[in-house]
């Protein structure tokens, strides 16, 4: 009897675990944002991110992906500006953003937009993943950005709805560019006139002949569709991007130290994830643009645009805001 009895008892003690662990699951809800579709490197890498954050945390944290496929908001456009407010809120918990916006709040962010500075992805996470990367996580958190892992944001060139084959077609040319100072001086040096346009926007800023060229890496160009409307492609790879994922500071600042080492493990996870995902992602854009007619034309003299280019540096080198990060960069030290 006594034997059944405590059988009985354990049976019902697990039922009991079983129905609070399932009560558990999902209870904190959070929200990872990404501007680009459900398909895309930067939007599958958050989706691993969410489910490895739910699976270390034992279904306590629910992440879910918000892709530019749906919006926290139906019909309103978030862009990155937007979300790093909506971030600093607490509006979602996560984020991932080209550097070039964060450089309003982190001024010495810029100096990672600066054209030319890494010869590829490799070189660039060679730093950023090392001295250098700390070196912006610190500044970044002074202005309550938290890095959780640093994305790849590719290698940028330009294109045109008319045939582009060298630096100097680029005069007065109406070149859309992120909003981000870097980006504005570079192509006015470059002889074109800058034209800020959010991302989502320059598709129809095309389609409305209100831009002639529009700059960026490889899946971009695919996945917006550009490569339907500037079929020009000069490849010049310009700005080596990198891209940021964040948190919250309201949810970081709530998270037990356990949890935020989890958290911050997953972050650093998707981080690889994302790369791998990205360099396939580059072939096959590129596969898609070139069968559909794009025409790639390489830059010849890279040095010339350099040369244009090279009151930016001087401004960069001697500005107190980023000359160190610069110098950190051109030492080529991690
Ligand atoms: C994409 C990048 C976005 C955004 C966009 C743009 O390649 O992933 O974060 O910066 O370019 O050009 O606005």
């Amino acid at each position: 009897m006594t034997i059944i009895f405590s059988r009985l008892l354990k049976i019902s003690a697990l039922l009991i675990l079983t129905a609070a662990s399932t009560i558990c699951v999902g209870q904190t809800k959070l929200k990872a944002w990404s501007i680009h579709p459900d398909s895309y490197p930067v939007s599958q890498a958050l989706q691993f991110f969410a489910d490895d954050v739910k699976k270390s945390t034992a279904g306590r944290y629910e992440v879910e992906v918000i892709t530019s496929a749906g919006g926290l908001t139906p019909g309103t456009t978030i862009t990155p500006e937007k979300a790093q407010e909506m971030l600093l809120k607490g509006e979602i918990d996560f984020a991932v953003s080209n550097v070039g916006p964060l450089s309003q709040k982190a001024p010495s962010i810029k100096v990672l937009s600066l054209p030319f500075l890494f010869t590829d992805s490799e070189h660039m996470f060679k730093q950023l993943d090392g001295k250098l990367g700390k070196q912006f996580e610190e500044k970044l958190q002074t202005v309550q950005f938290k890095v959780l892992g640093w994305y790849d944001g590719g290698a940028r060139s330009f294109y045109c709805v008319q045939p582009i084959n060298a630096m100097t077609d680029f005069a007065n040319l109406r070149i859309r560019v992120i909003q981000s100072e870097v980006y504005l001086e570079m192509v006015k040096l470059i002889g074109g006139q800058p034209k800020s346009v959010p991302f989502k926007e320059v598709l129809g800023a095309f389609q409305e002949g209100k831009i002639d060229c529009a700059e960026n890496n490889m899946p971009s160009f695919e996945s917006t569709e550009h490569y339907k409307v500037a079929k020009n492609m000069l490849v010049t790879n310009h700005v080596v991007a990198a891209e940021v994922l964040l948190i919250s500071p309201k949810l970081f600042a709530s998270l037990s130290a356990d949890d935020k080492q989890k958290i911050e493990k997953s972050g650093r996870q998707s981080s690889v994830v994302m790369r791998d995902l990205w360099k396939k992602r580059v072939a096959s854009s590129q596969e898609i643009a070139s069968k559909s007619g794009v025409k790639f034309v390489r830059l010849k003299d890279p040095a010339t645009m350099v040369r244009k280019l090279g009151p930016l540096y001087g401004k960069y080198m001697n500005d107190p805001a980023t000359r160190s990060e610069l110098l950190t960069i051109i030492a080529n030290q991690n």
